[in-house]
């Protein structure tokens, strides 16, 4: 009370919404009027953030905390009702006709979406000092995720346009989602570089807040023990993406310049952009509301299954069922022997790899009656079997991919599922966490994200007709993997699997030790025999033809342990860095025609 003289009309609000959803203790300890009157501003500085980043306020935050945690004190299965069954969705395979005329369509629609990176987390699986964009994708040319992303974004961009009229070309817009955690270095990272190439005005970065802790079963706002006039915050998952894009009144702009997709992604997936055209080719096919991206998961693996729900009151959803839920689920409802491998050596339930297409109007739609709430959990850590305190303080937390669960039956859910050595290759985990990883199941480490590159891009050669020579298996940092060619290219070489088969011709070779990098759009490969290293670049107007027998004793690996600090922290997670014996290098800055052989 006696400290109202120094708070504005808005702060006594604030104040008055704290106190009737009984958050009397944040005041206990404040002294009276004149004694850190600074300090007492500031926590009204944060309450106010806190209240005008949440769909609704604090109020509804702490209403929303009391009862997920009600339900938790009660061991409340959120699935109870459900069944689960396998949903119907589309299975792609590489090059076949089916994909091939997805990946068409998918670039016909490309310059009507927009793109939307989630970057907000900091990644602590993989205990990276960085942002995770920042990391090298591969270290042959040492192309971040970050330019891959935008340089694909920008292919994409340039072969669906060229097939467009005139009047409709179009800039693809792309969002980043930051946090306090990655915002200031994604923005430098972008600016250091002049956006890879991306008009700055085609970019926005959208901020996600943390949110308020919780300190017991009655959602008390959690003080920081050093400042009680701070209270703790922690992040409130990837799901902020709809509330921050809804507030931002984007969805509005792209529907007025009739854009009609909205695709997410997350941090550090290098091969997803193989995914893209095709899996978009299926939305506009199947007119998806909700396309997710999928692989075949081995039972039990660590990562979402796809799944559709079916409640005893007729209600059904087809929605991820986080990996550690879903084996109990199906256990309970008919299947004793819960999550396991079918006839086909994975699970029935496809995993997602969390990379969404959502069709822009009814996601408009949806979110103006949310306001892009998501539903969301709440994951205490309790002292003890009483479950009446925790060790400590916790927070509501949301996901992206649960954005369905509040959608009308009649919304079209599905999936498309591709290979896994085509699409999902994360870096998430350190090394040495990804040593223990049971023999088998994937890495999802630095070493094995990088590996998944070449060993995609000499599949995709080889399906184009190129003799890529078969794997060699090595151990780096503790991990077994398979060694190909490291063969990498730019986006704007070849984005869809058509495109990279006009560039490849003849007798085509290349030998497992041999790296082989093409940076430059008018490339072709002719009769090419390689056997070392070779690295071209060019501009638009050179076209050049790789041919012949290459040879040189190229780039070898060199082990290096994740533990040797005297080598750079993106070089050590992976176990290896290149010795640049000798390559065969060339650059073409004048237009013409070209030819690169021995
Ligand atoms: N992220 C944010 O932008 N903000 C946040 O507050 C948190 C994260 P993780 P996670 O690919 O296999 C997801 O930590 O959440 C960004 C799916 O939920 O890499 O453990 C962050 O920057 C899971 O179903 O993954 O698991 C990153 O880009 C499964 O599909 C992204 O969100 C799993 O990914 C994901 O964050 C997977």
């Amino acid at each position: 009370q006696s400290n109202l003289g120094i708070l504005s009309p808005d702060q006594i609000e604030l104040a008055k919404i704290l106190l009737e959803n009984g958050q009397s203790h944040l005041f206990q300890q404040w002294p009276q009027l004149g004694v850190d009157d600074k300090q007492k501003l500031d926590f009204f500085d944060q309450i106010a953030r806190l209240n005008s980043s949440y769909p609704g306020g604090l109020a509804a935050y702490i209403k929303t905390a009391k009862e997920l945690l009600a339900d938790s004190k009660l061991g409340k299965n959120p699935y109870d009702g459900f069944s689960p069954s396998v949903p119907s969705g589309e299975n792609l395979t590489f090059g076949t006709d089916n994909f091939i005329e997805m990946e068409r369509k998918g670039v016909v629609e490309a310059r009507n979406a927009a793109f939307v990176l989630v970057a907000g987390g900091l990644g602590e699986r993989l205990g990276y000092n960085g942002i995770k964009v920042a990391l090298p994708r591969e270290t042959t040319t040492g192309t971040c995720f970050l330019q891959h992303y935008i340089e694909s974004i920008l292919a994409l961009q340039e072969a669906s346009n060229k097939i467009a009229s005139d009047e409709s070309q179009r800039d693809i817009p792309f969002i980043i989602m930051t946090s306090d955690d990655t915002h200031s270095r994604t923005l430098e990272l972008l600016e250091l570089n002049s956006y890879f190439g991306m008009k700055p005005t085609q970019v926005h970065l959208l901020k996600q807040e943390k949110v308020a802790c919780l300190d017991d079963n009655d959602a008390r706002l959690a003080l920081d023990p050093h400042n009680k006039y701070s209270i703790q915050t922690k992040p409130h998952g990837h799901g902020d993406v709809h509330s921050l894009l809804y507030s931002s009144g984007l969805l509005h702009k792209w529907l007025d310049a009739g854009l009609k997709w909205v695709l997410f992604f997350q941090d550090t997936n290098g091969l997803l952009f193989n995914a893209i055209p095709a899996s978009l080719g299926v939305s506009a096919t199947k007119q998806y509301h909700v396309n997710s991206l999928a692989v075949p998961r081995k039972a039990k693996e660590a990562i979402g299954g796809i799944t559709k729900l079916t409640h005893v009151d007729g209600r059904s959803m087809v929605i991820n069922v986080e990996y550690n839920q879903l084996d109990p689920l199906l256990r309970a409802s008919g299947f004793p022997d819960g999550d396991v491998n079918c006839e086909t050596g994975f699970s029935p339930f496809p995993g997602n790899i969390n990379q969404l297409i959502l069709e822009l109007g009814p996601y408009k739609d949806e979110l103006q009656k949310t306001g892009g709430a998501i539903k969301e959990f709440v994951n205490p850590k309790y002292k003890d079997s009483t479950k009446t305190a925790f060790k400590s303080s916790t927070r509501l937390e949301c996901m992206m991919q649960d954005y369905p669960k509040t959608l009308p039956p009649t919304a079209r859910v599905g999936f498309t599922v591709m290979d896994i050595w085509l699409a999902y290759a994360p870096v998430k985990n350190n090394p040495e966490d990804a040593a223990k990883v049971p023999k088998g199941n994937p890495y999802h480490s630095a070493t094995s994200g990088e590996m998944a590159i070449y060993r995609a891009n000499s599949l995709i050669l080889q399906k184009a007709g190129v003799k890529v020579e078969e794997p060699v298996k090595q151990v780096l940092n503790g991990q077994e993997v398979e060694v190909w060619s490291r063969i990498t290219w730019k986006p704007k070489w070849g984005m869809i699997f058509s495109d990279i088969k006009k560039k490849v011709s003849g007798n085509c070779e290349v030998s497992q030790r041999s790296t082989m990098a093409i940076k430059g759009r008018n490339v072709f490969i002719e009769d090419l025999s390689l056997d070392g290293a070779l690295i071209v670049d060019s501009i638009d107007e050179a076209e050049v033809k790789l041919g012949g027998l290459i040879k040189n004793n190229g780039w070898t690996m060199e082990s290096v342990d994740y533990k040797d600090t005297s080598v750079p922290e993106e070089i050590r997670i992976r176990g290896f860095r290149f010795n640049k014996v000798e390559q065969l290098e060339k650059n073409f800055t004048q237009p013409g025609k070209f030819s690169v052989e021995d």
